[in-house]
């Protein structure tokens, strides 16, 4: 057997049922499944995210976003789930990840399907070779937790160390890192590592009772801090409330609603994004499907604000001839 072709690996769910990439090699944006959950701390069952999170996109195939008005299917392509080792140490799993990751960016705007967070860290490596210039990357980082501890548990690295890691190493400068939704318990100099070395953090208790309107000003000062600079979204699913998002391993009562974060999402469409992934969905642990659909909804409103960003920077010629296809209603 090849490396990392386990029998789970086959599914062949697409998401929003876009053709597969093999299919359609020249689309302008990529999905691809990031199968590994082998650095958590509590409960696993990540790797079974990707494929939970395209069958809840299903839904959305009919999906002309109504904030964007587009649809992100016709320029859209699923190259499936990495294969990757997931009885080897920790860095050569990470290696593979970003060697997967470095072909998909060369050629495409990507969007990852985790996994637990500690893939993050092998993405950032491979989006800031490809569009940091030799400068960090700004980082825009939905979570729960703040994830910069300088340790797992007395180990080295894990999905709680990957920010700390990215900052220690170049990868993401610190003042142009945002985080949104922290919340959970830890020691001061984690917690507020992000804020202490310049960068900023919306914590969960500050945006209790704020959306819409209310959320303007903070989107306005993300986007005045973070200005043009190539910049990565990461989205771990537990930023959500587990009200809205039980299906994932660290669950943090007191957290975002599924509104507050669209409402972000869709007011920083603007940005120089370079990159996407959403990440810690535990379908296991899910209930009637909240989790998978809060994600599939939360990426489908990413992919749109940005397929509207990519449309709007064509050619008109182009454009007549990249004219999305009806799709059916249902
Ligand atoms: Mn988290």
């Amino acid at each position: 057997m090849s490396l990392g072709e386990f029998p789970c690996a086959n599914h062949g769910t697409r998401f929003l049922g876009a053709a597969a990439l093999t299919q359609q090699p020249h689309t302008p944006f990529v999905i691809a499944g990031v199968p590994f959950d082998g650095a958590v701390s509590n409960r696993p069952g990540a790797r079974f995210g990707p494929e939970a999170i395209r069958r809840a996109s299903l839904m959305l195939c009919d999906g002309i976003h109504p904030v964007f008005n587009v649809s992100p299917l016709t320029y859209l392509a699923d190259a499936g789930d990495m294969r990757l080792p997931n009885a080897s140490p920790l860095s050569d799993v990470r290696a593979h990840i970003e060697q997967h990751a470095r072909t998909l960016m060369a050629q495409h705007h990507a969007v990852f399907l985790g996994g637990d967070h500690s893939v993050t860290l092998a993405l950032l490596k491979a989006a800031h070779a490809r569009f940091g210039n030799g400068e960090p990357l700004a980082v825009v980082h939905f979570d729960a937790h703040c994830d910069t501890w300088t340790d797992h548990f007395s180990e080295p690295s894990g999905h709680g160390t990957w920010l700390y890691e990215a900052i220690e190493q170049g990868l993401v400068s610190a003042t142009h890192t945002v985080q949104v939704g922290i919340r959970s318990s830890g020691v001061r100099e984690a917690r507020e590592f992000v804020q202490d070395q310049g960068g900023v953090i919306h914590t969960a208790r500050a945006l209790r009772g704020k959306d819409g309107e209310d959320l303007q000003s903070i989107i306005d000062d993300i986007r005045e801090r973070l200005g043009n600079r190539p910049c990565y979204l990461t989205l771990d699913i537990d930023c959500l409330d587990p009200a809205f998002a039980p299906g994932t391993g660290t669950p943090e009562p007191g957290g975002l609603t599924s509104s507050q974060v669209m409402t972000l999402l869709e007011g920083l469409a603007p940005l120089n994004w370079v990159a996407m992934d959403c990440v810690e969905v535990s379908p296991a642990y899910d209930h009637a499907e909240l989790t998978t659909h809060a994600a599939a909804t939360l990426v489908w409103t990413y992919l749109a604000g940005q397929t509207a960003r990519h449309l709007s920077a064509m050619p008109q010629q182009a454009l007549a001839l990249e004219t999305p296809k009806r799709l059916p209603a249902g």
